[in-house]
């Protein structure tokens, strides 16, 4: 990556005090994590529909297919690395501190494991467990199970709920002190880079709007268009673990 468009989206960068890295399942396609609904081509899960798996709708339906997904998913990416762009955006931070903050859709887990601090995972984590009651807040911490492992349903042991993955559901309200922390670092960033999402999935979505219309500069990482193109001050064309760490001078 050079040329003029990488020099001045570098200026807007050097410039900023604050900046947000809005990032979806693109990020850690080069770890080896396909999209959301690219990890269902091939295999046995090919035949389900992920929108449906990850529903309340569908947990009530079949309890223990959606629990089973959930541990394939958990195994695959227990087992993958954070990759160059993960990385770069930890040591931006580090070098740059409070000066970039994490707002992702990703579950995987992967920018804490680059060492990367300030993480707002609007759609939760797939390392911590909760009981699906309505008014029952426990929490555990996810067990990762061998492939052919039989996995066992857990009851709640405060309330005798279902316990299930801690992520956001279709459906479901995203976690409100992680929806306002967002919302805030959207607010007041002068820079938001998008990283690897198409946009569709609201009201995370939204967050870039928020940001455009308070004056900052969008900049995308994306090898294909989006429904976003549209907000972008620049689009790199370029996988994340080539554009990020180029952007952030981290190459
Ligand atoms: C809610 C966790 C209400 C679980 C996920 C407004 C308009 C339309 C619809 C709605 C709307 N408001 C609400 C809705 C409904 C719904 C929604 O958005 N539906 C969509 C499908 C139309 N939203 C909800 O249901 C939300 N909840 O609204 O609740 C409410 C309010 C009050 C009270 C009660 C209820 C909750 C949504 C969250 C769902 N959970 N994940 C799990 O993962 O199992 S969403 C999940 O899918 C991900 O987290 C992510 O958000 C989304 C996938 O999107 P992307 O990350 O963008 O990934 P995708 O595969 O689509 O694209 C990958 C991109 O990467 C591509 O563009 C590709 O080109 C690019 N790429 C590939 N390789 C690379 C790359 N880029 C860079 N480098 C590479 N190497």
């Amino acid at each position: 990556m050079t040329g003029d468009a990488l020099a001045r989206a570098r200026g807007w960068i050097d410039e900023a005090k604050h900046i947000v890295a809005f990032s979806g399942a693109g990020l850690s396609t080069e770890s080896g994590i396909p999209t959301f609904r690219d990890a269902q081509t091939g295999g046995f899960w090919e035949k389900y529909d992920p929108v449906t798996l990850a529903s309340p709708e569908g947990f009530s339906a079949d309890r223990r297919l959606v629990i089973e997904w959930y541990a394939y998913r958990t195994r695959l990416i227990a087992e993958a690395k954070p990759n160059p762009a993960h990385r770069a955006l930890a040591a931006y931070e580090a070098a740059h501190p409070g000066g970039l903050a994490n707002v992702t859709q990703n579950i995987d887990g992967l920018l804490q494991r680059a060492g990367a601090t300030t993480v707002h995972e609007l759609h939760g984590t797939l390392f911590r467990d909760r009981c699906h009651a309505p008014h029952c807040s426990h929490t555990a911490e996810a067990t990762i199970f061998e492939e052919d492992a039989e996995i066992p349903l857990v009851d709640c042991p405060q309330c005798g709920g279902w316990m299930r993955p801690d992520v956001v559901w279709f459906g479901e309200m995203l976690p409100p002190a992680v929806w306002q922390a967002a919302e805030q670092a959207c607010l007041a960033c002068d820079v938001l880079i998008c990283i690897g999402t198409k946009g569709a999935v609201y009201p995370a979505a939204g967050l870039v709007q928020l940001a455009k219309s308070t004056g900052s500069k969008v900049i995308q990482v994306n090898p294909n268009p989006s429904e976003l193109d549209y907000l972008a001050d620049a689009t790199f064309l370029a996988a994340a673990g080539e554009a990020v760490p180029a952007l952030l001078r981290q190459d």
